[in-house]
């Protein structure tokens, strides 16, 4: 862990204590009290084991106190997470808002936990599919339309500074799923067994 924790020395006298002891002591009571999370909770229902919980709350605790120093993940610090700026575009959003289970504007650890959780290789796949139709599905309307998948390819376009021309952009979203949930999970499938994606 992060050297943070209360210890039972806090409550002991400080007269006792040598000068290393002091600062140690000064050193981790002044880091802020927060309750840890209760991380066998949060492991349950997941594919991580509680030592992975407790590793990803580092990481947690990183991202979120980056920008805002509030132990809540803002967008801005989720944009700096992903692509080591602050500036926001579609598919950061998109990602974001679906981190964002609550829709309170922030990612709270459990949410961070939870839809990480999709990326682990032993997630199931209908959750994996989940997601990425989700991330695609702008609107929310359970097709993904055209000019949905045009959107997101122009936003990673913008995000990876490649130059490609619009008729290769539309080549791209011409070949995309742009249709309901049952075909794009075959179409998923059918991409894994070729190139081993989305694990
Ligand atoms: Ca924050």
């Amino acid at each position: 862990m992060m050297g943070c924790l209360p210890t039972k020395q806090v409550g002991r006298s400080t007269h006792s204590l040598n000068p290393r002891e002091a600062v140690a002591l000064a050193a981790e009571t002044s880091c802020e009290n927060v309750d840890l999370p209760d991380f066998v909770n949060i492991a349950t229902g997941t594919p991580f084991t509680v030592n992975e919980v407790e590793a990803l709350y580092d990481l947690f605790r990183k991202l979120s106190n980056s920008i805002i120093k509030d132990g809540l993940i803002h967008k801005e610090e989720f944009h700096l997470a992903l692509f080591r700026n602050k500036k926001t575009n579609l598919f950061v959003d998109r990602v974001f808002d679906l981190f964002d289970q609550k829709g309170n504007g922030v990612i709270e650890f459990d949410e961070f936990v939870r839809s990480l959780s999709v990326f682990h290789p032993d997630a199931p796949e209908e959750q994996k599919a989940g997601f990425a139709f989700k991330l695609y599905d702008l609107r929310q309307t359970g097709f993904i339309e055209r000019h949905e998948l045009k959107e997101m390819v122009l936003a990673l376009l913008d995000e990876s500074d490649l130059n490609i021309t619009s008729d290769a952009v539309e080549m791209i979203v011409d070949r995309g799923p742009h249709h309901g949930i049952p075909k794009f999970c075959d179409s998923l499938r059918s991409q894994r067994s070729r190139h081993g994606c989305l694990t």
